[in-house]
């Protein structure tokens, strides 16, 4: 732990020097640094994806849990992350826990309540949010609600749920899928021993819960207060959004979360809100009113095209594209951007473990437009490829004799240590994604212009290059990324010429009076 705060400091002190802002007087704390540099402001700031059962162990069962992440809060302070998103932590029968028993509760194998409000209370201590899944969608069919409906027609719960005869025209025609978050065919499921189905539009163990029943929403207004009242987190991340209502019902699903978060707002009115739309923008642009801040699934798509074909230069067109299109409906959303998630291969695996790849995604993540989302383990190279259980392998710590807390709940195919070298080893090295992913996150912290400027694709008729300016108030900055695997040299357009103070490189980018040398893999940040 020494050894990595020596480091950060020298990294800091190092971008200072590039950034050519003087560098602070006083070296002794880490804390009054990294305040003086600060620019970024929740929740346009970078938050942190952690599935709490692969991510540090505090108890030796093998299966991650809070206490283990309150021990880690420190590591993503370093990192520089001011938000964290906690995949579903409630009691639940499956290990991923997207199917919930109880709301209100936390699962045994993750500690207590008590722990989780420590947590809380340590995240905020370090300006770091928290932020938890919250499941609405449906329930698990191990939740009693839906035990006492299966169970008895005449159950106050029955109407929790979405119920149909056997013999209805719209439990047959099935056969297809409505959507990219879900292979699933079958959406109607029956009850053993009754002419009844229930829908699941994801599977038979997650049962809809009805929303065209005022008393649902009233429950699940109730849940989202207690968790905002009671245990003080800073919002939610809300799962399946467009699925509340059936898919042929989109406004209804719209007006839903507006009134979800009018209900919260009553008792925190900054909460956040951030939304699981898999789609592309103009689908996702009507949730911006009633959830803010939405995954944007579609540059993750096209950031990976780009580094799988070398091409980068519409990357910047395509986000301006989405973000003027999220703009008309509401024009204070937060664009939540990510490489990969839990539902994804990890985005290492999908540059087939090519590290100039990865660092070139990493780089676009943190100077485009948007408030990143790393998903955990992704900072250090983890790979996975699905079935889920191998995108959400244990994070890597230490060497195996050395990590305190590695969880073995799963036997990782992807992540071993052959394949990925754990942070310990990382922090010692300056060429390491790990220390790669802080250097780019404290540039975007310290700048205005990165974190929240506006954005300006670029156009230097070179395919590989992505190129764009991002401004915000009297702070310009140039950017440009190669994509391909060839060096190339691009003219700066004589409007950006005032572009010509270097705040960071890498690959050994460099400029010549008008013209940019970029070596493969290569960035390029200037400043005007
Ligand atoms: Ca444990
Ligand atoms: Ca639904």
């Amino acid at each position: 732990m020494k050894k990595r705060n020596l480091h950060h400091l020298l990294l800091i002190t190092a971008l200072y020097l590039a950034t050519g802002c003087s560098a602070p007087t006083v070296l002794g704390s880490e804390v009054g640094i990294k305040s003086e540099a600060k620019a970024s402001e929740w929740p346009h700031s970078v938050s942190y994806e952690i599935f709490v059962q692969s991510f540090c162990d505090s108890d030796n069962d093998g299966i991650g849990d809070i206490k283990g992440m309150t021990s880690k809060l420190d590591y993503l302070d370093e990192l520089g992350i001011e938000g964290v998103w906690l995949m579903p932590m409630s009691p639940s029968p499956s290990y991923h826990k997207y199917d919930v028993n109880d709301y209100t509760g936390i699962h045994p194998d993750y500690g207590t309540m008590e722990d989780f409000k420590t947590f809380v209370e340590e995240a905020h201590k370090r300006n770091i949010k928290v932020v938890i899944d919250l499941v609405v969608n449906h329930s698990s069919n191990q939740h009693p609600w839906f035990l006492e409906a299966a169970k008895d027609e005449k159950s106050p719960y029955r109407d929790y749920y979405v119920w149909a005869h056997k013999d209805d025209p719209q439990t047959k025609g099935e056969g297809k899928t409505t959507g990219d978050d879900s292979h699933n065919v079958q959406h109607w499921h029956e009850v053993k021993g009754s002419d009844y189905k229930y829908f699941g539009y994801f599977w038979g163990g997650m049962p809809d819960l009805n929303f065209d029943n005022p008393k649902v929403r009233q429950e699940v207004y109730k849940v989202g207060r207690y968790w905002l009242e009671e245990v003080g987190v800073d919002g939610f991340r809300l799962d399946a959004a467009r699925h509340i209502f059936p898919d042929d019902r989109p406004a209804d699903n719209h007006a839903f979360w507006e009134e979800f978060r009018a209900e919260m707002q009553k008792v925190k009115p900054d909460v956040y809100l951030v939304g699981e739309v898999w789609a592309e923008a103009d689908v996702v642009a009507p949730y911006t009113k009633g959830l803010p801040a939405l995954f944007n699934f579609e540059m993750s798509w096209k950031i990976l095209d780009a580094l799988k074909t070398g091409n980068g230069d519409s990357l910047a067109i395509h986000h301006d594209r989405i973000i003027n299109t999220y703009q008309q409906v509401n024009p204070n959303f937060v664009d939540a951007t990510i490489l990969s998630n839990h539902d994804q291969n990890r985005i290492m695996s999908e540059v087939d473990g090519d590290l100039n790849k990865a660092k070139v995604a990493a780089a676009l993540l943190f100077t485009l437009p948007g408030a990143p989302y790393v998903y955990y383990g992704e900072e250090i190279g983890m790979q996975g490829k699905k079935p889920d259980e191998m995108i959400r392998e244990p994070f890597l710590w230490d060497t195996k004799t050395n990590d305190d807390c590695r969880t073995t709940w799963v036997t990782p195919k992807f992540s071993t240590e052959q394949n990925v070298k754990p942070v310990a080893q990382q922090a010692q090295d300056p060429n390491s994604l790990l220390n790669h992913y802080k250097a780019y996150i404290q540039l975007r912290n310290s700048s205005k212009a990165l974190t929240q400027g506006k954005l300006e694709p670029v156009n230097l008729s070179n395919r590989a290059v992505s190129a764009f300016v991002r401004t915000m108030g009297d702070e310009s900055v140039l950017v440009l990324h190669n994509l391909s695997s060839k060096e190339v040299s691009v003219t700066i357009p004589a409007s950006l010429q005032e572009h010509k103070q270097l705040i960071h490189q890498h690959n050994a980018a460099k400029l010549y009076g008008s013209t940019a040398q970029l070596p493969p893999y290569s960035s390029l940040i200037i400043r005007k």
